[in-house]
């Protein structure tokens, strides 16, 4: 015997088909991808960097001390990268930043 559902009823058991059909293949899919996700900061930072190096030549000296001080002057404007070697790590490069570089290389 054949029943007859009210067109509502239908529509939304096929919803709730699409849906389970939905949760079921963005989880596969998100198991199938989990190994490929990198740490949001190294995506964000595009890499490691040094802390201090300014110019992204591989070391901390005294022209990075004196890029930080140009930027803490007002000079230049910081950029992205050169943020994310800021040496102390408080998000903003200040005379105080150049003074540890100097300090590091035992200038100070
Ligand atoms: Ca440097
Ligand atoms: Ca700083």
């Amino acid at each position: 015997m054949y029943i007859k559902y009210p067109h509502s009823f239908r529509r939304n058991a096929r919803l709730l088909v699409l849906s389970a059909f939905c949760l079921v293949g963005s989880f596969t899919l998100g198991l199938q991808t989990s190994g490929n996700v990198q740490p949001v900061a190294l995506i964000e930072a595009g890499g490691l960097h040094l802390p201090g190096d300014m110019d992204g030549n591989g070391v901390a000296d005294v022209s990075d001390a004196m890029i930080i001080i140009e930027i803490a002057q007002g000079y230049t404007t910081a950029t992205s990268d050169q943020l994310r070697a800021d040496p102390n790590s408080d998000g903003a490069l200040t005379v105080d930043d150049a003074l540890r570089i100097l300090s590091n290389l035992s200038l100070l």
